[in-house]
């Protein structure tokens, strides 16, 4: 029937849609959490993000897991040992690429997070999420981080 014609026609753009989203590079932004609190981290670059603060974090290296990738980029970025511990919100389709965003607690004994890479560092909890001048992907996800602050 036609019902049935366009019903397929509509699924095949789907499954399309989800091939061209899940075929562009993965970023992974992560929300580091201790005490309640994130660490955000102010970008130097590009100059129309250079100021406004992200999640750390970067590309998906081929052969990488996301949580590998959590965990080399912390280490890059932040001088920080850290173990990826989930997910928050859902998938971001950027221009050129797909924002993930895990979740990551300090390892023991790691050392305090340096911006290696970021012009300042610092702690965030529920109430200043949503004051911070996020990059406009990450003010995507502040709802549900300070929903995720509020229960920890
Ligand atoms: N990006 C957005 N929010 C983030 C991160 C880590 C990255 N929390 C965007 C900015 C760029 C792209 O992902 O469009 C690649 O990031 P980078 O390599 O410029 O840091
Ligand atoms: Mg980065």
């Amino acid at each position: 029937s036609l019902v049935l014609r366009l019903l397929a026609a509509r699924a095949d753009a789907l499954v399309e849609r989800a091939a061209e989203v899940t075929a562009r590079p993965v970023v992974v932004a992560t929300a580091l959490l201790r005490d309640g609190a994130v660490l955000a981290a102010q970008r130097t670059r590009p100059p129309e993000l250079a100021g406004r603060w992200e999640l750390p974090g970067g590309r998906v290296e081929r052969g990488e897991t996301e949580s590998d990738a959590v965990v080399r980029e912390l280490r890059e970025e932040l001088g920080a040992e850290v173990r990826a511990t989930g997910r928050l919100g859902t998938d971001l389709p950027l221009a050129d690429v797909l924002l993930r965003v895990h979740t990551a607690e300090l390892a023991p004994g790691s050392p305090e997070p340096e911006p290696l890479e970021h012009a300042a560092l610092q702690w965030v909890d529920a109430a200043g999420v949503p004051e911070l001048d996020w990059v406009p992907a990450d003010r995507a996800v502040a709802a549900d981080l300070v929903a995720l602050l509020r229960d920890e």
